[in-house]
């Protein structure tokens, strides 16, 4: 079939295909720039990763610099269509070489993020860094029994958020800054309370000063375990669940922040219901909080399904959450961005009308059927021209030129 015959078969089911197209392109991703040297960042490119998370594999290629890491960037984002942002964490500071601590990270450190950004029109989100550091070291932070490293965090966070709001302000758009911290314990705890209420008194410190929300946003975002955290987790799924309601910060939900068979995308609507905006960390989890490249798999479908179902696209913020250093990195970016785009256009071409309209006449057979029969409509050639539109391959072509960058560029890099 052919983009035309494609418009007219899903009109057939009462989908406006231009209508979905222009729908998609207005929903902005938020890419990891941590994918591009497997969450290193500037600071210290040669430290230890730590927090419980972990990158694993050893492919050549890795960005070592600022300009590296830009380069990467924009050859992956020629391959992807759609509407992008940069998500960057505080580590990947510029401050020409100079060793900046987290306490002294200033907004300047992001001037030439936001000059290169603003060239290519990417809005910027944002992360304060709470682990690879020694004031980690003791595998708490916010909520440490120890004052002066709560306060050395409550500091970097502020400073943090700080930053964010410079950089919303001088990009005149709203960036997105999201807390994760790794605090927890290995074996049982004999204080989950005291835990907690750290962390909830820090973190209304560093929310203390009033921010205005048109240039910066607050997500804070849990977890169920991290590798050495294994048995307690300060800051869990339900800790922030609170906390994001009563605060009235944004809830950031982390795919692979859960036990394996509670997905994410069956707690959007409840989010909707009770708060304006959430966060997504879109990520795919392969047995435990593994982070591997988002797929266009099921829960990844059911994600931007639920998203576009509710007309929530101002009100949930998608950014992705991978760190896959056994491919090539730009290819990672790639393939997990392409598939979120992908999964949107996918979502946004549903005949969800029809389907409710089965549902709400208990009509469960043809809604089945529908739905099934969806997974095989003409999607392709509506990507291809989606994709085609934006000036991007439509199709597995665009590794070509990842590869050609790899054979030029990053085999270089020893
Ligand atoms: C860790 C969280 C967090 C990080 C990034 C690097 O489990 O998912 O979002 O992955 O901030
Ligand atoms: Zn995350």
């Amino acid at each position: 079939m052919d983009y035309k015959g494609a418009v007219e078969y899903y009109a057939r089911y009462g989908v406006d295909v231009e209508a979905a197209l222009e729908r998609v392109s207005k929903i902005p991703v938020s890419i990891n720039c941590w994918q591009g040297d497997d969450v290193r960042g500037f600071e210290n490119p040669d430290g230890e990763l730590t927090g419980g998370i972990q990158t694993t594999g050893n492919y050549p290629g890795r960005a070592r610099t600022v300009g590296e890491l830009r380069a990467d960037f924009d050859v992956a984002a020629s391959l992807i269509p759609g509407k992008k942002r940069i998500n960057l964490h505080a580590i990947y500071l510029d401050a020409d070489g100079k060793n900046v601590g987290r306490c002294d990270i200033e907004p300047r450190h992001f001037d030439s993020w936001i000059d290169w950004a603003r060239e290519r029109g990417l809005g910027i989100d944002f992360n304060p860094t709470c682990f690879s550091h020694p004031m980690s070291d003791s595998g708490f932070t916010l909520s440490s029994p120890d004052r002066a490293v709560r306060e050395f965090w409550i500091e970097h966070c502020r400073r943090s958020r700080d930053i964010a709001e410079y950089i919303g302000k001088t990009l005149g758009d709203t960036v997105v800054t999201n807390y994760w911290v790794p605090d927890g314990h290995k074996d049982t705890p004999a204080d989950r309370l005291g835990a907690r209420q750290r962390l909830a008194e820090s973190l209304d410190e560093v929310f203390r000063r009033p921010v205005d929300k048109k240039y910066n946003k607050d997500a804070v975002e849990g977890k169920v375990f991290g590798i050495g955290a294994e048995s307690f987790t300060v800051g869990s799924n339900d800790f922030y669940l609170a906390y994001a309601i009563s605060r009235g910060v944004l809830w950031t939900l982390d795919a692979g922040h859960f036990h394996p068979t509670e997905f994410i995308s069956d707690k959007i609507s409840t989010a909707l219901l009770f708060m304006p905006e959430i966060l997504l960390h879109v990520s795919r989890p392969v047995r435990w909080d593994s982070d591997h490249v988002v797929t266009f798999d099921d829960e990844l479908r059911a994600i931007a399904c639920e998203i576009i179902r509710a007309g929530a696209d101002e009100r949930v913020h998608i950014g992705l959450d991978f760190f896959d250093a056994s491919i090539n990195r730009v290819a990672a970016w790639v393939i997990g961005t392409r598939n979120m785009q992908r999964a949107l256009l996918y979502a946004a071409l549903e005949p969800s009308a029809l389907l409710k309209k089965y549902e709400e006449e208990g009509d469960y057979t043809s809604r089945l059927a529908l739905m099934e029969e969806y997974k095989t409509f003409p999607f392709s050639d509506v990507w291809a021209e989606y994709c085609e539109r934006a000036s991007v391959p439509s199709d597995g072509a665009w590794l070509d030129g990842v590869r050609r960058y790899e054979a030029k560029i990053l085999a270089e890099r020893r």
